[in-house]
């Protein structure tokens, strides 16, 4: 068996079966893959479900265990059908034994119980985290009987289920006309807190707590209207919260459910469109909802299912990232499971048109270059980034990269020898890449031999990465570590100078820095993020929901530590979102 990866710095609060939450992997649950895909056909063609011997005998108590331990830890990798997506496919046709009771059938792998209690228990080196920490034994053996029964199917969700979670809080017209305060809501962070499902919005001038306020269940990003007046956040629980900053402390105006697991919404951003519309992806049901954007009322549901590029029907192709066109009425959806890259113009919902790009299957995060033309998205089981030049509404390139690269939304920057460059991180690899992205600058005409070329790979201690970052006033590029079983790596960030990318990354160890007491599990130190002005850098401390937590903040100049701000409330902090970076998308 493999080596052990690290245990998870964070608990999952446990949730009603009812929210079907598929919120899945809840926290660092995250099932890597390294590989995986190259052992199994992960999305296979539908495999004969009742293939191999019957599934193991369970209690009524024991399958409604195993339902909602697998949706609250599993479903966010393997997908609620168990097709495999970011985690391997665990339908039963080779999760049971073969009918004998052996472990091969016809020359394929069949696992049973032994085995998958192992599995479960320790992890593989494929990247599936350990969970002998996490559950009990009683629990490991329950879901690994669990996962040979046919996959549980969950509720759909359609647009009257929305209206009727839909809450209009405060209407607009009882909104203030102009902000009651003196705030500079540009330098505004709005913090992730994982696991107590709320947000944080922390004032970037001054670094005090403004407000915290209540949102769905682990709840995953958030966005901003396109007059920075809005943040837009969405839980794992598809719990969508519009909060209005106009107000004297930030008040929650309307929130609405857009199924029962979810990860991404962004909002209209083309001229004429500020503000107009809100548009939401849904892992399950697969499908994708366009909101009012002032009050969250439900306009339209649009189903991503369908055939995937290689032409087999999925049922489940969940919405990953989604991002809104500055040059166009158009967003930009994600389809993991298929592949399939949407252009969706909302210039007109009631006869919508949507452009479909072919790329490679398990999509998931991604950015624009520096130009906002191109949007670069990791399908990263497939080891891949794929370009969309929205310009052309065409597929602009598709990248190998190394084993599962994890953007975030990448970082943009001017390589000496190479010009604009966008960077990745990866997980299952100790390495960044940088890919040339085109310019029409005259003067980077001589450039334009590399574009869509991985043209350097910058060396990380370690696999693992999640987010990468820097900024167009700053000469460094931050990346943090936060998948990497090693101690020192996993509470530390890596910091390239741009200047001379030759040199070995600095290591900053931020839990040190933070001063907090030492745990006995890792705290990760996620999701680097820039303040308006592109001279700080703010980090999250994740530790457990007793741990103490922080968001430790160093000067991007200088690499010393600026502040740690630390609070009992700042439970489990994870994403962070700087309104002007993210409105803009700088980075
Ligand atoms: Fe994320 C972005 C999905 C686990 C923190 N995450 C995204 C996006 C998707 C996604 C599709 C892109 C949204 C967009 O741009 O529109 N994340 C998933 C998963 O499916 C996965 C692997 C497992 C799950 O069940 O959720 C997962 N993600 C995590 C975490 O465990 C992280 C580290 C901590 C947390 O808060 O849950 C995490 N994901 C983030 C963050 C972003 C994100 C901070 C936004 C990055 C940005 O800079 O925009």
């Amino acid at each position: 068996m493999s080596k052990r990866l690290p245990t998870r710095a964070t608990r999952p609060a446990r949730l009603s079966w009812v929210m079907v939450s598929a919120i899945s992997a809840a926290l660092g649950t995250m099932m890597l893959t390294a590989g995986a895909q190259a052992q199994q056909p992960a999305a296979a063609p539908a495999a004969p479900a009742a293939a191999g011997a019957t599934a193991p005998e369970m209690t009524a108590a024991e399958v409604e265990a195993g339902k909602k331990i697998y949706f609250e830890r599993c479903a966010g990798c393997h997908g609620v059908l168990r097709k495999g997506a970011t985690g391997k496919n665990l339908e039963p046709h080779w999760t049971r034994k073969a009918k004998d009771g052996t472990t091969t059938e016809g020359g394929t792998l069949k696992l049973g119980t032994g085995r998958l209690e192992k599995i479960i228990g320790l992890g593989t080196e494929g990247g599936m985290v350990n969970y002998d920490d996490i559950l009990t034994k009683e629990e490991i053996n329950i879901m690994a009987r669990y996962i040979q029964r046919t996959p549980d199917v969950p509720p759909e969700f359609s647009l009257r289920d929305m209206q009727a979670s839909w809450k209009l809080i405060v209407p607009v017209a009882e909104r203030p006309k102009a902000p009651m305060h003196k705030i500079n809501l540009k330098n505004i962070f709005a913090v992730t807190l994982r696991d107590t499902g709320k947000l944080a919005l922390i004032d970037g001038d001054t670094k005090q707590i403004w407000q915290i306020l209540d949102t769905g269940y682990a709840v995953h990003i958030s966005r901003l209207s396109a007059s920075g007046r809005y943040v837009y956040t969405v839980g794992r629980d598809g719990l969508v919260t519009l909060i209005d900053m106009w107000f004297e402390v930030p008040k929650t105006v309307a929130s609405i459910r857009m199924g029962s697991d979810a990860r991404s919404v962004d909002t209209s951003k083309f001229k004429g469109f500020e503000d107009k519309y809100l548009i939401g992806g849904s892992y399950w049901p697969p499908q994708y909802s366009i909101m009012e954007g002032e009050t969250l009322k439900p306009l339209k549901v649009v189903s991503t299912r369908g055939m995937t590029v290689d032409g087999d029907y999925h049922p489940e192709p969940r919405v990953a990232s989604i991002v809104s066109s500055h040059i166009k009425p158009e967003w930009v959806v994600n389809i993991k499971e298929t592949g399939q890259i949407l252009l969706v113009d909302y210039s007109d919902i009631k006869n919508l048109r949507t452009t479909t790009i072919e790329s490679a299957k398990f999509l998931h995060d991604g950015g624009w270059d520096i130009t906002k033309r191109y949007f670069l998205v990791a399908a990263n089981a497939s080891h891949k980034i794929a370009a969309v030049d929205t310009k052309t509404g065409k597929l602009a390139a598709l990248v190998d990269t190394k084993k599962i690269p994890h953007p975030g939304r990448g970082a943009n920057f001017f390589h000496p020898q190479f010009g604009p460059v966008w960077a990745t991180g990866h997980l299952g690899d100790p390495v960044i890449s940088l890919i040339s992205t085109p310019s029409d600058k005259p003067a980077h005409a001589k450039f334009k031999q590399h574009n869509w070329k991985v043209v350097q790979e910058l060396k990380m201690p370690g696999a693992g990465n999640l987010f990468v970052k820097t900024h167009p006033k700053s000469q460094h590029l931050w990346a943090d570590l936060p998948m990497n079983p090693e101690r020192e790596n996993t509470e530390s960030v890596y910091v390239f100078d741009l200047t001379d990318l030759s040199k070995a990354p600095r290591k900053l160890d931020v839990a040190k820095d933070s001063g907090l007491p030492e745990t006995k599990a890792l705290r990760r130190v996620t999701h680097p993020e820039f303040n308006q002005a592109g001279d700080e850098v703010w980090l999250s401390l994740w530790g457990g929901k007793t741990d103490r937590s922080a968001i430790v903040i160093y000067d991007d100049k200088t690499l010393k530590l600026k502040k740690v701000i630390t609070d009992p409330n700042m439970i489990t902090p994870t994403g962070k979102f700087n309104v002007f970076n993210t409105q803009f998308d700088i980075y």
